[in-house]
């Protein structure tokens, strides 16, 4: 049967954010978890990924996981290693004890970040391009995909792992035309990778259907993904504040972008 309960780990961040808003209208009955208390919802799970104790009861008799929790930006390795690389581990284990058959993890396009993008007419990045992390954040988004192939190969414990490139609710940048997922698209990418039957771990590029787009979707496709929303509307704009990419700018040259040359810190 289709999946009714959900915990969403990360609840209170920005893709949390939009995922509350949209995700009920698809019939999900939200669990919600964070760090943070969240406005509004005095019903979420104010818990640390740390805490297994929490996670586990967290877990507890949801049909479903989609796991947005961690540092989301480039940080000193031994915080990366708590929050997304030791957090993940939790929380697949609490799944895997509670019984919990499917979890959709955001995985980043800064697992691959330092993959050359595709110039002119060149072909489209394949989902199965070999790993390139550009930053230890991109690296714990490499541990989390192997950790989903580890749990569906011993436990049976199914994965989706998305590969997002920029989710926010309007692309804001040259790069991001080719890389944005619109919030809908997100939502009908999540819903996809909940209904859909038999994925054992599957490994999605998340972006909508860009005119401009570096990555092929044929695996998200695959699981009935349909993205209805293309960044084209916004690139006159963009390009004319901020030039086109160029060759021989470093931040330019790679998936990652700018996590290459100058990563944003996390701020905590
Ligand atoms: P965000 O930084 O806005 O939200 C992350 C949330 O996780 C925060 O609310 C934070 O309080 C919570 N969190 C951090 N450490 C935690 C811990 N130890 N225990 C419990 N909660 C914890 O990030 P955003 O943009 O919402 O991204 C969500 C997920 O999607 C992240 O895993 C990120 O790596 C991934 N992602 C997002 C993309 C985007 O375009 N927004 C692109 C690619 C990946
Ligand atoms: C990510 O993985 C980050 O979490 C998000 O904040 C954006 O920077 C995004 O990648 C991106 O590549 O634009």
């Amino acid at each position: 049967p289709a999946p009714r309960t959900v915990l969403l780990t990360g609840a209170a961040g920005g893709l949390g954010t939009l995922m509350r808003d949209l995700l009920p209208a698809y019939g999900y009955d939200l669990r919600l978890l964070d760090l943070r208390p969240i406005e509004g919802e005095p019903d979420a799970i104010a818990a640390d990924l740390a805490d297994r104790d929490a996670v586990r009861e967290a877990v507890r008799g949801v049909d479903a996981i989609i796991h947005l929790a961690g540092i989301s930006l480039e940080a000193p390795f031994e915080k990366i290693l708590k929050a997304n690389i030791e957090g993940t581990y939790h929380l697949y284990e609490a799944a895997r004890e509670e019984g919990v058959g499917r979890i959709v993890f955001a995985s980043s396009n800064h697992a691959v970040g330092y993959t050359p993008r595709p110039q002119g007419d060149g072909p489209l990045i394949p989902v199965d391009t070999p790993r390139r992390p550009d930053t230890f954040y991109g690296l714990s988004k490499c541990f989390g995909e192997d950790l989903a192939q580890l749990y569906w190969d011993r436990h049976g414990l199914e994965t989706v792992s998305v590969r997002i490139g920029s989710c926010f609710p309007e692309p804001t940048s040259v790069r991001m035309l080719s890389v944005w997922m619109s919030p809908a698209d997100g939502a009908r990418l999540f819903h996809a990778a909940l209904t859909a039957e038999h994925v054992g771990h599957t490994v999605v590029h998340g972006s909508s259907a860009n005119t401009r787009l570096w990555w092929d979707l044929t695996s998200a496709r695959a699981l009935g993904y349909e993205p209805q929303d293309d960044s084209e509307p916004y690139a006159e704009k963009l390009i004319a504040e901020q030039g086109e990419l160029q060759d021989g700018n470093e931040a330019h040259a790679y998936l990652g972008g700018q996590f290459v040359t100058d990563p944003p810190i996390w701020p905590y």
